[in-house]
């Protein structure tokens, strides 16, 4: 019998499963989810499900190559990884030499959440002397807004979810990212819980739960403050935990409370008084109330207040006391092992390098006029289709001067305006070290098969660009597993010696966190800080979002699809077909407003762009809100842009974040001889 191997799924996604892999002829030829994993035990999503054919897909990129056209065009020819290394080292030394080594930029995400091969590239980039990176396109808000209130206490754990007796997912859409989440939800459910969603729209999470609020984009915060308003109204608050554990209540109770009334709420959220009410009182009277926050709310010119708003009510009604009650934004492990290990930032020259805002990409590229970024290399993220403002990132990666390097296991929208692609193994092709962002798994896994075509590791590929540059640092000589070694050297308060063994061996483990969830709270009070004097804006309150200034009468959503990961998975044709074309969703009234039908070719447009869309009139919207999920790949849509055409450079209030889902639009007719559904759809029909 064909052997099966244990691997992890390495995609940014909370859940971090734990895979069989079925291996023939050194072919992954079956990938399921490993039965024996103790927190996905076995469950895996239906993009996973299939991983072999993005491991073997005929798209794989197999040779490094050089561009032969213009950029964007496509057109390369295949060179060797000799070759290939020269010349960008050569490129890089000149331009170094030339203009300082701070006009090469490093532009990596999250393709893969593996710790060794994730980081790879700062040691590397560190000693150049590279511009640095800050990498804060998802959720940073959120996590600023849970440390005003909660400092560095850790978040639950998830299996808490299974004692509540109300969970609200709110501005999660758990059953398409994060489904161990929806199933404890679920199984919450049968034993009794109440399940809510608090969403901007009827995600295929509302399927499951009791209750959907769909409200305006960008209100949480407003919605938190009203709930505590008719909360402390009606005398529902816990006053004993308040006086105890909580500071800065009383100063929100006299100086904001009182401007965050249910007429005001309701207004501010777009939904009825009632509903505010009833939540409130729901909230309140639950034994053990569970929020599992997700990221969508946060990515808002006021994301981090809102979650420093809804981080308030667990501790109003003194939730953190009973086992199933609390708040879950996410679990950060990072103490688990020493990474410092792996990025080096005692590489770092001093004084250090400039940095530059992951989310800004398009200015760093196009408005730099006096010490110009004039050389990328982009690893593992594809920002010609995931970075907000497309338009301007693509005006970048245009310029004849710059010099584009791209590490990827595909063409995708990025690779196509390279100077030089050089290909890039799956996960299933190199070692690695594993930790969950939403839970508290960690496992360590080998390649099951080897390396598809030439593909090199992140880890692989710096080695020889370091060995290209002439560095004989041992450091850059050492293997993956070596790093991985690293990492796992000594105990400490997350891991024992057993847990470190059983890691070693390649065995999931559970980490524990070295200070409880509920308390003693690890802020400098001691107490949760309803009020934070470190803050600038000390006092939670109601913001505004950067868009309701904008003067576009609709909010649009670019949201997530079960069927693909951000910009991955889209070479997978079943997964592709299954989410049909590039779509907006649009509430009836709004499409008739317009004289829009369904299936009718529309454009999207604001001040930073226009995307070609296939209309879908639904009620799934709320009226004022239009939806498109998905990050999809050029040649699949049909227009020239995505839908990051529409979004915007600005930044979170705080922690420098994403403001992706803060975005607003109006929707017009497309020319009559645009084609409505996407070309891969067309295809298919004719
Ligand atoms: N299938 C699939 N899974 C994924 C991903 C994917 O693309 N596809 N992406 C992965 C990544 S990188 C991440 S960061 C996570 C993100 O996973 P989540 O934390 O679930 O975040 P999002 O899907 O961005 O947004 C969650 C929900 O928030 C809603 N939302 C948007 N604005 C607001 C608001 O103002 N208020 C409220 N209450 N809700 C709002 C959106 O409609 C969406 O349904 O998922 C990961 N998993
Ligand atoms: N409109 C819109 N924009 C979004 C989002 C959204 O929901 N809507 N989500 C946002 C969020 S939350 C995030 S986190 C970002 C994600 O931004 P990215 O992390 O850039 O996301 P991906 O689209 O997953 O692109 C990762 C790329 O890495 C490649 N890859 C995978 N493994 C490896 C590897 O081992 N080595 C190398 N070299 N390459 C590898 C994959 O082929 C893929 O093309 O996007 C953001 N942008
Ligand atoms: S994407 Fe998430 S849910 Fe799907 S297999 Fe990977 S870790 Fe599990
Ligand atoms: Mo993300």
């Amino acid at each position: 019998m064909a052997p099966q191997l244990r691997s992890v799924c390495p995609y940014d996604c909370p859940d971090t499963c734990g895979l069989l892999v079925t291996v023939e002829n050194g072919r992954a030829v079956k990938v399921c989810g490993d039965p024996e994993h103790p927190v996905t035990r076995g469950l895996i999503c239906p993009k996973m499900q299939q991983y072999e054919r993005t491991v073997h897909s005929p798209r794989r990129l197999t040779t490094p190559l050089r561009r032969t056209g213009p950029k964007g065009s496509g057109q390369f020819a295949p060179i060797t990884w000799e070759e290939a290394i020269l010349a960008i080292c050569n490129r890089w030394r000149a331009l170094s030499a030339a203009f300082g080594a701070d006009c090469i930029l490093p532009y990596s995400y999250a393709g893969t959440m593996g710790l060794v091969q994730r980081n790879s590239g700062h040691p590397f980039f560190h000693k150049l002397g590279a511009s640095r990176l800050a990498r804060t396109i998802c959720s940073p808000a959120k996590e600023a807004g849970w440390k005003a209130v909660m400092g560095d206490t850790p978040g639950l754990d998830p299996s808490d979810i299974l004692e509540s007796d109300l969970v609200i997912l709110w501005g999660i859409n758990a059953a398409a990212t994060s489904i161990h989440t929806l199933r404890d939800a679920r199984e919450a459910k049968k034993r009794g819980a109440r399940l809510v969603a608090i969403d901007t729209y009827r995600t295929p999470t509302a399927n499951h739960v009791d209750e959907a609020i769909l409200i305006r984009p960008g209100s949480d915060g407003a919605l938190a403050l009203g709930m505590i308003h008719v909360m402390a109204a009606w005398g529902l608050l816990d006053r004993t935990f308040i006086a105890q554990q909580v500071s800065g209540f009383d100063e929100l109770a006299a100086t904001i409370l009182p401007q965050c009334t249910p007429e005001a709420t309701a207004a501010a959220c777009g939904i009825p008084v009632e509903h505010v009410e009833r939540l409130a009182l729901v909230y309140a009277r639950a034994r053990a109330p569970f929020i599992r926050l997700g990221s969508g709310l946060t990515r808002y010119g006021n994301g981090a207040m809102n979650v420093r708003c809804i981080t308030c009510l667990p501790a109003v009604v003194g939730a953190w006391q009973q086992p199933g009650g609390g708040l879950l934004c996410s679990t950060s492990t990072g103490g688990a092992f020493p990474l410092t290990q792996v990025t080096r930032e005692d590489f770092l020259p001093d004084p250090p390098p400039r940095i530059i805002n992951m989310n800004q990409l398009g200015n760093a590229l196009t408005g730099l006029a006096e010490r110009p970024i004039r050389a990328l290399y982009v690893y593992h993220s594809n920002p010609a289709a995931i970075t907000p403002d497309q338009n301007a990132v693509i005006r970048g990666l245009e310029r004849e001067d710059l010099f584009t390097v791209v590490h990827e296991r595909f063409m995708t929208d990025t690779a196509r305006y390279a100077d030089i692609v050089l290909p890039a193994t799956s996960s299933l092709e190199h070692s690695d070290l594993y930790r969950s962002y939403g839970g508290y798994q960690a496992q360590r896994c080998a390649a099951v098969i080897s390396p598809v075509g030439e593909a090199h590791s992140n880890w692989d590929t710096f080695c020889l660009l370091a060995r290209g540059m002439g560095w004989d640092e041992p450091f850059f000589r050492q293997s993956a597993d070596d790093l991985i070694d690293r990492l796992l050297d000594g105990e400490n308060s997350w891991r024992d010696r057993e847990t470190t063994d059983r890691l070693r061996a390649g065995e999931t483990v559970l980490l524990t966190p070295p200070s409880s969830s509920r308390g003693p709270w690890l802020t400098p009070s001691g107490t949760i800080e309803i009020k934070n004097p470190r803050e600038p804006e000390p006092l939670p309150r109601r913001l505004p979002t950067h868009a309701e200034r904008d003067g576009y009468p609709l909010r649009l959503q670019p949201a997530v699809t079960p069927f693909a990961l951000n910009s991955g998975f889209y070479e997978q044709d079943q997964l592709r077909e299954r989410q049909d074309c590039m779509a907006l969703l649009m509430h009836p009234a709004d499409a008739a407003g317009r004289r829009l039908a369904d299936g009718a070719p529309v454009v999207a447009f604001n001040s930073l762009g226009e995307v070609s869309f296939t209309l879908r009139v639904t009620g799934a919207v709320p009226p004022g809100t239009v939806v498109t999920e998905g990050v999809w790949w050029r040649e699949f849509i049909p227009g020239e842009r995505g839908v990051n055409a529409l979004t915007s450079q600005r930044l979170t209030d705080r922690g420098e974040g994403s403001t992706l889902y803060d975005v607003v639009v109006e929707v017009r007719a497309a020319r009559s001889d645009a084609t409505g559904c996407n070309k891969y759809m067309t295809e298919r029909l004719v």
